[in-house]
């Protein structure tokens, strides 16, 4: 792949203290795990609003609950790939990393990132949707469905559809935005809000944005800089020019 730095990307990592990598489902393409829209996505098949909202999980617990599970055993069978790695690699090099991601799939985690900021949740945690107590992937199963000791239903612990966000993680993730120098933007369509909402919070508080991403999106309009092409790939060949 051809690929340079220009200078002024260049001196502008050189000079940075504090980094931001905020994340979407593609980042994790390359470790096999399925993105959400686009081509190959996920929901080419299956249908969001069938799925990723509460109602439904009422509903048909039974459908969603597949859909889950079928997913928790993609991404255990997945590695972190080289996006993640390199990610995991700047905290070496730069005072403040952080990764504000919208996965569930625990990979910054698993590739050695320390601050991690899940705006949509974890799927390995779950929880009662009665009296909230949480849950591993122990679950006990009743009638074929995960339930609580109390009787209720348990679900995945990630953010559905009309579903606010973890406040403290939001709030935490905006903080860092507004105080960084350098805020990557790496395999997300930026249509989800108020996800989206920390890009231009990060814009207007004077970061220098970067996106990476195999296609222009909502948000190439917005940035300093695109890299069109593979996280797994542009990632470590900008850090390695740096
Ligand atoms: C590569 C690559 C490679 C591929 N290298 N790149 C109208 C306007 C504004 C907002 C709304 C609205 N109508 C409704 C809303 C609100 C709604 C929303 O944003 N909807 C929009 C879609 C219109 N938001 C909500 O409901 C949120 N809550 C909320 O607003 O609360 C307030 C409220 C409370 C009560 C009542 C009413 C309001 C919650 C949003 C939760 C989103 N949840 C999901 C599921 C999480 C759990 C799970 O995973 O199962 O989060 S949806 C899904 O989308 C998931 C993702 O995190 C999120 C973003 O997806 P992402 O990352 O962009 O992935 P893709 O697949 O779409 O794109 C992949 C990208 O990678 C593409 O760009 C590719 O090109 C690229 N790519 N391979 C680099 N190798
Ligand atoms: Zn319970």
């Amino acid at each position: 792949m051809k690929f340079s730095l220009d200078d002024k990307t260049k001196q502008t990592l050189l000079n940075a203290k504090s980094i931001v990598f905020f994340t979407g489902a593609g980042i994790s393409a390359e470790s096999g795990i399925p993105t959400f829209r686009g081509k190959d996505g996920i929901w080419n098949k299956l249908k969001p609003e069938e799925l990723a909202n509460f109602n439904a999980f009422l509903k048909n617990p039974k459908l969603v609950w597949e859909w889950y599970q079928h997913r928790k055993d993609i991404i255990n069978n997945c590695q972190p790939n080289p996006a993640h790695k390199t990610i995991a690699e700047a905290q070496n090099s730069f005072d403040r990393v952080t990764v504000i991601t919208q996965n569930i799939d625990n990979l910054h985690k698993r590739a050695g990132s320390k601050t991690v900021y899940e705006l949509h949740g974890n799927i390995e945690r779950n929880f009662c949707i009665k009296c909230k107590k949480e849950y591993g992937d122990d679950v006990p199963l009743k009638e074929g469905l995960p339930k609580c000791e109390c009787g209720g239903l348990v679900r995945p612990d990630v953010v559905w559809f009309g579903e606010y966000l973890p406040q403290d993680v939001f709030q935490a993730s905006e903080k860092e935005a507004e105080n960084c120098d350098v805020f990557f933007i790496v395999g997300t369509t930026g249509i989800v809000y108020p996800a989206a909402s920390i890009i231009y919070l990060a814009k207007n508080s004077g970061a220098y944005l970067i996106e990476i991403n195999i296609t222009e999106t909502d948000v190439t309009s917005s940035v300093d800089q695109s890299f069109f092409g593979k996280a797994g790939e542009v990632l470590p060949l900008i850090f390695s020019e740096i």
